[in-house]
């Protein structure tokens, strides 16, 4: 089934983007500019540190801060609200028709250490928005409306996406070991299995985010259909060398971990810009021990990242750094996989709707794949119709203090997330 609209993956030629620029206005509708913002800004600030980033890890007292007031918020727009048992923020906004499946909103509620406001707080923010508007408008749903702000999207020692993957089951918390990184968070495996939903009862769940990346901002578009999410594979690599006296010991006769290391991260770098151009490669972590100025590394232990929408290319990666890692002298290499979520495809049917809805409002937007791993991952994982609407970060920047995005993208993209909701309450997913 193609759907209709250009995939920005193909790097729009400038004929093209020239045609979609021209052939449509994006009509700015200060809808909620006030309220969307106020609540967007009032929440997401909350983790601020002085140098105007954010922090606002899962689990910690910021977090439940923001969370208290999102909940209060959907209270006092008449919704049923609970914090689950792995402290996810969980709101029911009740429809007309008990029988009819949820159309679930989305997004998370914790940021990177030093993040922006916008990434996970404008997906969930924007959820409340959408009541509020259901509200001002005197429209009830046929519908359910549930709306999650999920706990501990970010990676952590539980492995990203926590909450999500809690919800929809893709936890074993009994694997060895797991029980007390729960605990680190006052968490438990019981914990992590009663918080599972019936996935059933889900007609689709989408997500309102921004884009983190640089392609609608720089192409000057206003709204990124989501057409997928590329994943997220990441490996502890442990470089085990000799430590020995840094002045004594020559430079023949050393095995030293933190030289091997840097040697497989430059040449697996170097790899993957060569394998494929949307493939992305990096090393986020790394601790040297034993970590003294005079003591030549005796180990390394890094986290090697990688991320494509096909598995074929990622696997390809690890297959090449582990044969060149054999070919680095001097040190050994061990590697452990530790997070494999695979890439997920938006639905069809949900991008379609999307698209057209873009195009019936004259929105300047494009269908384009996801970088950044999202909680809709873990629900496309589970078998959930999802869809995605992006927004511009400018200059790209996100998962820092300067992520940003212009009041009137925000805007735009809570309505089309509105019209979307509105347009699947009419006339549902079926024969789309
Ligand atoms: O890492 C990611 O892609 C997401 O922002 N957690
Ligand atoms: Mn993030
Ligand atoms: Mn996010």
């Amino acid at each position: 089934m193609s759907v209709h609209g250009a995939g920005i993956q193909e790097t729009l030629p400038a004929r093209r983007l020239k045609k979609i620029r021209q052939s449509t206005r994006t009509e700015v509708k200060h809808i909620f500019m006030s309220r969307l913002n106020e609540l967007l800004q009032t929440a997401g600030s909350i983790g601020r540190n002085e140098d105007g980033s954010i922090t606002r890890l899962g689990f910690s007292k910021e977090y439940f801060q923001a969370l208290e007031l999102l909940k209060g918020r959907m209270e006092e727009l008449g919704m049923q609200t609970e914090v689950d048992p792995v402290g996810n923020l969980h709101g029911i906004f009740i429809g007309k028709n008990p029988s009819a499946k949820a159309i679930v909103l989305g997004s998370h509620l914790d940021t990177v250490i030093k993040g922006g406001l916008y990434d996970g707080m404008l997906g969930v923010s924007g959820a409340i928005e959408i009541v509020a508007r259901l509200k001002d408008e005197r429209r009830t749903l046929n519908h359910m409306l549930e709306i999650w702000g999920f706990n501990m999207e970010e990676s952590s020692i539980l492995g990203g996406t926590f909450g999500s993957r809690c919800v929809t089951g893709m936890i074993d918390p009994d694997v060895p070991g797991y029980p007390e990184k729960l605990a680190v968070f006052g968490c438990s495996p019981r914990n992590v299995r009663s918080a599972r939903q019936d996935l059933k009862k889900y007609a689709c769940y989408l997500e309102y985010h921004i884009e983190q990346g640089d392609k609608l901002d720089h192409a000057g578009l206003d709204i990124g259909v989501v057409s997928g999410i590329v994943s997220v594979i990441r490996y502890e690599v442990t470089a085990n060398g000799i430590s020995n006296h840094a002045g004594t010991t020559m430079m023949d006769n050393r095995n030293d971990a933190l030289v091997g290391m840097s040697k497989l991260i430059v040449a697996a770098e170097q790899r993957a810009r060569e394998l494929s151009d949307t493939l992305v490669f990096t090393v986020g972590k790394i601790s040297v021990s034993p970590g003294q100025e005079n003591v030549i590394p005796g180990q390394a232990v890094a986290t090697f990242e990688m991320r494509h929408m096909d598995k074929a290319v990622t696997d390809q990666l690890y297959a090449d750094i582990q044969s060149m890692a054999k070919k680095i002298p001097n040190c050994d290499f061990a590697f452990t996989s530790t997070v494999s979520k695979y890439a997920t495809a938006c639905d069809p049917r949900l991008i379609r709707i999307m698209n057209e809805i873009c195009q019936k409002n004259r929105i300047r937007h494009v269908i384009m794949p996801s970088g950044a791993g999202h909680d809709a991952n873990p629900m496309a994982h589970e078998g959930v119709p999802i869809g995605m609407i992006f927004v511009p970060s400018v200059k790209g920047i996100s998962h820092h203090g300067a992520e940003y995005t212009d009041p009137r993208h925000i805007d735009i993209g809570a309505d089309i997330l509105y019209k979307t909701i509105l347009e699947l309450d009419e006339n549902g997913l079926q024969n789309k």
